[in-house]
């Protein structure tokens, strides 16, 4: 199966289940389950606006932020040897930046920044346990990129991830 046809069938499915939800709903409603309908409601609606996740999961230097970087057709995500990544980066298609902004540094004490340019430079800062300018195991809670890539088209997130043990 190629790229399009796994999406087409991911896209039907989502739809079928859509629609088991909606006939749910009139169910309940018919018989005066207004509330449980509301329920079922919201839960459509998370489905449809919903975001479909794929996590890049591996033991340090698997090659996750390479692979990355792969599909991006980009070197953008640190790889090294004698590094780790220190955050979760989230990649999300560039449409999505609310200002326009390339990435947006989301730090552990809530506050956040955003980032006008996310080269390999700038985003090195923020990611890898190497850099000077800030701690980022400490400090940084995650990273949001904003890129060009058809990979990330209808909603599709990547993200790479530190070791297991840093997921929440
Ligand atoms: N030989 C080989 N080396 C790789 C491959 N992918 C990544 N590497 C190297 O493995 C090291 C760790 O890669 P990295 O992407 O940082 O791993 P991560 O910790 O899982 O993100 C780097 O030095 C990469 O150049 C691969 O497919 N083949
Ligand atoms: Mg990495």
């Amino acid at each position: 199966m190629n790229n399009n046809q796994f999406k087409e069938q991911h896209m039907e499915r989502k739809e079928n289940i859509i629609q088991c939800l909606v006939d749910g709903e009139n169910f309940l409603k018919k018989y005066g389950y207004s509330v449980e309908a509301e329920q079922i409601a919201k839960q459509r609606q998370n489905l449809e606006n919903g975001e479909f996740s794929i996590a890049v999961i591996g033991e340090f230097s698997a090659g996750k932020s390479t692979f990355l970087n792969a599909l991006m057709c980009e070197r953008i995500l640190p790889s090294f040897s004698n590094e780790t990544t220190a955050t979760i980066n989230f990649l999300y298609h560039k449409d999505k930046a609310e200002n326009g902004e390339s990435g947006c540094v989301h730090y552990k004490d809530g506050t956040t920044k955003p980032l006008e340019t996310a080269d390999f430079k700038t985003i090195s800062r923020y990611v890898s346990t190497n850099s000077d300018s800030v701690d980022v195991a400490k400090s940084v809670e995650h990273l949001d990129l904003y890129l060009d890539s058809r990979f990330l088209e209808g909603n599709v997130t990547l993200v790479d991830t530190p070791r297991l043990h840093h997921m929440k």
